[in-house]
């Protein structure tokens, strides 16, 4: 700890404040996979840091990108005056998005990325002349963000409780799709598609689809606990979507930019959303920046608005920023030379292996995997549920490896840039803290 360095005023984000302040973890600097600490000691990034470093740290070209940007351009809105570089951005985004989307609005975070996607669903209907196509439909266990509506269409617990009275009325949940069969299943699970037929056979019926307008799920569901979708589910939910007028919205937050292998999960899945939402690793975590890509068929409703003038009423200040954008195109840059994608792909089965090397070792209830993304629950300690998960989390960082624990589970998240000795470092120490571990 730096002597000097006074902790009582920054009031952290999603942190046990007090207990942080008791035993603090400070990052000084970052290169490629490794934090530095204050210390001085390296840290594997085996979380992407928040799931959203995958170009790895401080890469020259997109520290690079920003630096020139800064001195060039520090600011200009995109309210009905532009700069080249949003535009730019788009092109690019468009070009590795699904055929038929091709439609980009930016945002500054997920958060803002989910609810400009529900807003603009409800709008698309009412353009149409269905406007009463209000409702939305949410998943348990589903991370959306913090905002009024993504915490509303969102399912994890804590994050609605102290809430519940602001919480928009016009939603509904779909089960989770976690099932204590489907325990240590490598990649997707195989039991668990008709999950998806609640849609249909319940939530439909109860508001009438005439009252909906979307549905929206995280594809695989990440900081809900690592939750990978049963074969045929997502599937499912396109078709009963579809049959129905209701528009499906990917939040592809996490799962965008390489993270299964593909530029987004859509693809994997060989799914078309009407709208997907993206951040994190489209600019590797470097500046901030969201945004919603939007089918063509929903973009045309709003340019095909009678009377002119503005055909979408919201945007942020920030929208379009020029250094997120400039930094945004540097990442996908980076992506494409490196073929970092490629590599998420290629690296997939040393990584599944990796994760369920784990199976067998004391409190492991269920290893699971997809692409770069997997976790290892524990049984929770009797009456101290989480306690286990992030004794672990604290022992994995004193020896060098950062992993995220989401009550018992722990999550991986490794860079794209990730070579087969990282993840040995990451899931050789995650053993033996395992291992020790009561
Ligand atoms: N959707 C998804 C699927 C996310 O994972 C957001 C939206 C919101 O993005 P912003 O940029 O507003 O944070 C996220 C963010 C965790 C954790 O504990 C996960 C996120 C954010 C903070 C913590 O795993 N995901």
């Amino acid at each position: 700890m730096k002597a000097d360095l006074q902790l009582g005023h920054y009031w952290m984000p999603f942190t046990d404040n007090r207990r942080f302040r008791t035993k603090p973890r400070l990052v000084a600097s970052a290169r490629d996979m490794y934090y530095t600490t204050v210390e001085g000691k390296q840290v594997l990034d085996g979380l992407a840091t928040l799931w959203c470093v995958n170009a790895g740290h401080c890469r020259p070209r997109v520290i690079e990108a920003i630096r020139a940007q800064a001195g060039e351009l520090d600011f200009a809105s995109s309210f009905s005056l532009g700069h080249p570089l949003p535009f730019r951005l788009a092109e690019r985004i468009a070009a590795i998005a699904p055929a038929g989307m091709s439609q980009v609005f930016f945002t500054n975070s997920g958060s803002e990325a989910v609810d400009t996607a529900l807003k603009m669903a409800v709008a698309y209907h009412r353009l149409r002349g269905e406007g009463t196509r209000t409702r939305f439909i949410g998943r348990e266990r589903s991370y959306h963000g913090v905002n009024i509506g993504g915490m509303s269409v969102g399912g994890v617990p804590t994050n609605r409780k102290a809430y519940a009275g602001t919480l928009l009325g016009n939603v509904d949940h779909l089960r989770h799709t976690q099932l204590a069969e489907n325990a240590f299943s490598r990649g997707q699970p195989a039991r668990g598609a008709e999950l998806a037929d609640e849609l249909e056979q319940r939530v439909i019926p109860l508001h009438d689809a005439s009252n909906i307008a979307a549905v929206i799920v995280d594809p695989v569901q990440a900081s809900g606990g690592v939750l990978i979708p049963p074969q045929g589910y997502l599937q499912r939910l396109r078709e009963i979507c579809t049959r129905h007028g209701i528009l499906l919205i990917f939040d592809e937050v996490i799962t965008g930019y390489g993270r299964l292998g593909t530029p987004f999960a859509a693809q994997h899945f060989g799914i078309q959303p009407d709208l997907m939402t993206f951040a994190k690793g489209v600019t590797s975590g470097a500046v901030p920046l969201g945004g919603v890509i939007a089918s063509d068929a929903v973009h045309r409703a709003f340019m095909a608005a009678k009377g002119g003038g503005i055909e979408f009423f919201h945007g942020y200040t920030y929208s379009g920023h020029p250094l997120a954008c400039a930094a945004g195109i540097a990442t996908l840059e980076v992506y494409e030379e490196e073929k970092l994608f490629q590599n998420s792909k290629s690296l997939a089965a040393y990584f599944e292996q990796g994760v369920h090397s784990l199976q067998g070792l004391p409190n492991v209830i269920d290893c699971r995997n997809l692409g770069l993304i997997g976790a290892v629950e524990l049984a929770p300690r009797p009456g101290a549920a989480g306690e286990r998960g992030y004794e672990a989390f604290e022992k994995c960082w004193d020896r060098g490896v950062y992993v995220r624990p989401i009550g018992d589970a722990l999550a991986f998240c490794p860079p794209l840039i990730a070579e087969k000795k990282h993840l040995d470092q990451m899931f050789g120490t995650v053993g033996e803290v395992l291992k020790s571990l009561n």
